[in-house]
Order: C-alpha cells, then sequence, then structure tokens
C-alpha cells in the first residue's frame, strides 16, 4: 500500500498521429496544477505524461507519410515533449509505449493473465473502429447514407475477421460492480460513474486483446503471429513507469495504486472497466481514482472567426500569454463538464479576473508601500475586525483548495480564491489608505500589511495554477524563494524586509490593430 504522502498522478498517453491540441494540454494541465499543487502541500509526487506509438492508427499514419513507424513515432512523440515544455508541464517522467522498460512489463502483465487463467485463444469477427481503437458490438452501430458503421464517437467501423486472444472481461462483472460500489469516488464526476455502472451492469462480452493483421504492436509471449491489443499495451503504461514487472521496485511500493488517472470522457470505459480488471486478475490494486474531464469545444463559426487559428497550444500561448491561458482553461469551464472556448470570455477573464482584480491589488498595494513605507514591508500595528476578518478568510483558502482540487473542481477552488481577492479589493476601497497617509500613517501601515499579506497568500496558493506570474508577484513581495510552500502560509510578511520596484504582472488584453473588429464579431 503506498504512503499517504505521496501523489501519482497521470495523463492519458497520447496517440502519435496527431499534433498537440488544445484538448491534450488541457488534460496534461490538470494533472500539472494537481502535481505542483501536492507538491507545494509538502508530497512527495510522479506525475506522469507519454505517447501511445503502437496500434493500426499509428502504423497507418506512417505509412501515409511514407516512412517506418518508428521514425514517424520518433518525430511524432516529440511534438507532446515540446508541448510540456511550451505549458510549463512539471512532468517527472515521459513514457513512450516503444520504449524498452515497456515492453518488459506488458509482457510480463500478459504472463500474468496467463496464468491466472484469463487469456485465452479464440477467434474475433466484428467491428473494428481503427480511430477510436475500439471493437464494437453491431448493437451499437449506426449506418450512414452510404452504408458505413458508425460507432457512436463517430468514427467509422470496419468488419474484421482474425484469431485472437481474448480477456475474459465477463467473469469480473461482479467484482467491478463490487469495486464500484465499494468505492464511491472511484469513477468521477457521479454522473459519468452512472453511466459506467449500467454499461457493467448490462453484461460484458470478454475482450479482444491481440491483433494477427498487422505487426505495430508488441508482440504476444510466445506467439510471434500475435500483437497486443494497443489499449492493453496502452493502459500498463502507468505501472510500466512506476517500475513494473518489479514490484518490489522503491518506485512500485511507493507510487502504486495511483492516486488518480486523469482522462477524457471519450475513454473512460477503458480506464474505468478493463484497466482494473486487468489489474485485479493480475494480482495488483486498482487505481484510486479515474477523473473523466468534459471536452473543450470549440464556440462554433464564431469562434473559429474570432480567434483564427489559435486552438494551437501555441498560438494561444502567443497570443494570450501562457499563465492566463493556463488559469482561463481551468477557471472557465466547470471542471469535468463540456465547455466552450471564445476569444472574448478569454479577454474577459484576463482583463477581469487578473488585470482588474488581482493584478491590479498587487500592483496598488504595492505601489503605496514603495511610495509611502520606504520601499520596505510596512510594520503593522494593531489588527482591527476587518484587518482580521480579510486575513482570516484568506487563511481559511488552504483547507478549502485541498477540497476542492481533491475533487478535481479546479474551478470552483479558484472561484474561491477570487472571492477573497474580491474581499481585498473591498477592504482597500473601505480603508482608503491613501487618506490615512496624512491623518493616521501607522495606520496606513497596517492596512498596507494586511494587503500585502493577503496578496503573499494568495499568490503561494495560486502557483499551481500560474507559477511564472506568481514567481513575479511573490519576488515582489519580497518572499524567498524557499519560503513559498504551504507550510510557509502562517509565517506571515516580515516587516522592514526591502522590497523591489513593483512592476505590473498582468497586463490588460488590447486587441493588435487591424484586428479588433474581426476578433469582436
Ligand atoms: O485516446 N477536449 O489518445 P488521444 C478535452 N492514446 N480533451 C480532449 C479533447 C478535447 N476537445 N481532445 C482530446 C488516446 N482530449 C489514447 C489514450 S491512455 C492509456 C491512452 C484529450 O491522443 C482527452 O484527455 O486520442 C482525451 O481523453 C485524450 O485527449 C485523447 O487523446
Amino acid at each position: 500500500m503506498s504512503a499517504p504522502d505521496r501523489y501519482y498522478v497521470t495523463t492519458p498517453i497520447y496517440y502519435v498521429n496527431d499534433r498537440p491540441h488544445i484538448g491534450h494540454a488541457y488534460s496534461t494541465l490538470a494533472c500539472d496544477v494537481l502535481a505542483r499543487f501536492m507538491r507545494l502541500d509538502g508530497r512527495e509526487v510522479h506525475f506522469l505524461t507519454g505517447t501511445d506509438e503502437h496500434g493500426q492508427k499509428v502504423e497507418k499514419s506512417a505509412q501515409a507519410r511514407g516512412v517506418d513507424p518508428q521514425t514517424f513515432t520518433d518525430e511524432v512523440s516529440e511534438n507532446f515533449r515540446e508541448l510540456a515544455r511550451l505549458m510549463n508541464f512539471s512532468n517527472d517522467d515521459f513514457i513512450r509505449t516503444t520504449e524498452p522498460r515497456h515492453y518488459a512489463s506488458c509482457q510480463a502483465l500478459w504472463e500474468k493473465l496467463v496464468e491466472a487463467g484469463d487469456i485465452y485463444l479464440g477467434s474475433y469477427s466484428g467491428w473494428y473502429a481503427v480511430r477510436d481503437e475500439a471493437f464494437y458490438g453491431e448493437d451499437e452501430l449506426t449506418k450512414d447514407e452510404e452504408g458505413r458503421m458508425i460507432a457512436p464517437s463517430g468514427a467509422e467501423c470496419e468488419w474484421v475477421e482474425e484469431p485472437s486472444y481474448f480477456f475474459r472481461l465477463s467473469a469480473w462483472q461482479d467484482r467491478l460492480l463490487a469495486l464500484y460500489e465499494e468505492r464511491p469516488d472511484f469513477i468521477l464526476p457521479e454522473t459519468r460513474r452512472n453511466e459506467v455502472v449500467s454499461f457493467v451492469r448490462s453484461g460484458l462480452r470478454d475482450l479482444s486483446v491481440s491483433r494477427t493483421t498487422f505487426g505495430w504492436g508488441i508482440p504476444v509471449p510466445n506467439d510471434a503471429a500475435h500483437v497486443m491489443y494497443v489499449w492493453l499495451d496502452a493502459l500498463t503504461n502507468y505501472i510500466t513507469a512506476v517500475g513494473y514487472p518489479d514490484e518490489n521496485a522503491e518506485t512500485f511500493r511507493k507510487f502504486w495504486p495511483a492516486d488518480l488517472h486523469m482522462v477524457g470522457k471519450d475513454i473512460l470505459r477503458f480506464h474505468a472497466v478493463y484497466w482494473p480488471a486487468f489489474l485485479m486478475a493480475a494480482g495488483l490494486e486498482p487505481p484510486r481514482r479515474v477523473f473523466a474531464h468534459g471536452w473543450l469545444l470549440n464556440k462554433g463559426a464564431k469562434m473559429s472567426k474570432s480567434l483564427g487559428n489559435v486552438l494551437r497550444p501555441a498560438d494561444l500561448v502567443e497570443r494570450y500569454g501562457l499563465d492566463p491561458v493556463r488559469y482561463y482553461l481551468l477557471r472557465e469551464v466547470p471542471f469535468g463538464q463540456d465547455g466552450y472556448v471564445s476569444h472574448e470570455s478569454m479577454v474577459a477573464r484576463i482583463n477581469g479576473d487578473l488585470a482588474n482584480d488581482l493584478g491590479n491589488l498587487a500592483q496598488r498595494s504595492l505601489s503605496m508601500i514603495a511610495k509611502n513605507c520606504g520601499g520596505a514591508v510596512p510594520d503593522p500595528g494593531a489588527l482591527t475586525e476587518a484587518d482580521r476578518a480579510l486575513l482570516d478568510k484568506a487563511a481559511g483558502l488552504l483547507q478549502r483548495l485541498r477540497e476542492e482540487y481533491g475533487q478535481q473542481a479546479f474551478h470552483r477552488g479558484l472561484e474561491a480564491v477570487w472571492q477573497v481577492v474580491g474581499d481585498a479589493n473591498r477592504y482597500v476601497d473601505e480603508q482608503a489608505p491613501w487618506a490615512l497617509r496624512k491623518t493616521d500613517p501607522a495606520r496606513m501601515a497596517t492596512v498596507l500589511w494586511v494587503l500585502a499579506e493577503t496578496v503573499r497568500r494568495v499568490a503561494i496558493l495560486v502557483q499551481p495554477v500560474m507559477p511564472q506570474a506568481m514567481e513575479t508577484m511573490l519576488d515582489q513581495l519580497g518572499v524567498p524563494a524557499d519560503r513559498r510552500g504551504f507550510a510557509d502560509l502562517d509565517a506571515g510578511l516580515v516587516a522592514g524586509t526591502p522590497l523591489p520596484k513593483p512592476q505590473g504582472v498582468f497586463p490588460r488584453y488590447v486587441e493588435p490593430e487591424g484586428e479588433g473588429e474581426a476578433a469582436a464579431s
């Protein structure tokens, strides 16, 4: 059983047939925020991402490019490493399913499943969607106008007949239902959990876990005619990365079971049904949680006109800045639900939440300190009720964020932080420190200290979402780099600490010349 002070979080491993887009960045961003949050909260974190490089879809993409699959995957996998650099992701490892460590792990898992009597040889005849790398029953499909068979995902299916090994999934139905019952937060959000439960209740068919009609995959032990079904291969990445098949490896003992597999709703069934069944069959613990987030949607024609080509992460970052994009994606769309991305809502968040609310709070507090307190943290006198009320609210945020992020409710966590930012802005207006300058400079110093201290707490807590911007803000508050963890939250700002010249952290977004009309339309 892994120790409670560690945290293992994983992203889906992405198919290398596609260039990274905003959806991939979204899943990994959510994990990055959790990884950073847990590290700041004193936990030992393992944060894994990577690429899924086998299977028919990738083989076909390589063929279309006229290169061998290994050359192709080497090249395209690099795009996902580049995405991690671009987005400032703090992953501890990047796994590729073509690595030797992963072959060893998959083959060992396979042998375990054979030993357990859960794999048998048969033959598959049925429908397969290469785009989803998934098998479908005929009852799940619809016919399009040209008579093609279409999966619920919209992917076209082809008829497949081949010898295949099967995993005895049907035998795991009751144990899966028992798992969902015993651990109500194994699958989140709850609506998705209910969908999985009713799918499993309706009965499970054995699962084809090998293919013989193409060769780009991990060979099945002792039967070279078969390669493993890409999903069995892909899911295993989560244990490979912590040292499987060596179950006694320090990393395995420390980090397995994973705390969280973050996935998009399209791939929940693989993670919440097949994966725990494989693991339990091999005598391994299932992960603690699978969270299925929603879909980021392009706001129709309107957005594509106004945002142009900015749905590539690099374009968004170039246009709006990295940390504003990170903030926007987690604040705008309630995490777990589908949501729209639009230029208008992005600009509203940047100019409202960031520039006006937090940026301006920090900027006006620090400018008044620079001007009136000799450029150093002011000396607070006795605190009034109003001072205490604001400081207490800021002090309550850590627990609130632990709860909200613990449920992957990033939007609610950020909303709670911005409520305190709003309270702090009202406090400035009420206390009017500029007026106190002449009448009561000691009280002015106290008010400015309370403000700077509130900004310090907020900045420490917002680091996981906007690491660079909060680094700048904490530099301006004179907080030493080694005093920015959550354990340092209660050590308030020290009077007399010299402060650098204040500078704005969040510039307002201004439409570039000549683009205003298109962007606003
Ligand atoms: O499915 N909005 O890889 P994949 C939000 N290799 N998230 C999105 C999105 C969107 N519009 N589009 C994609 C695979 N995603 C398998 C996974 S894991 C063992 C193997 C995200 O490259 C979302 O997380 O098709 C989705 O589940 C994932 O990208 C699919 O990535």
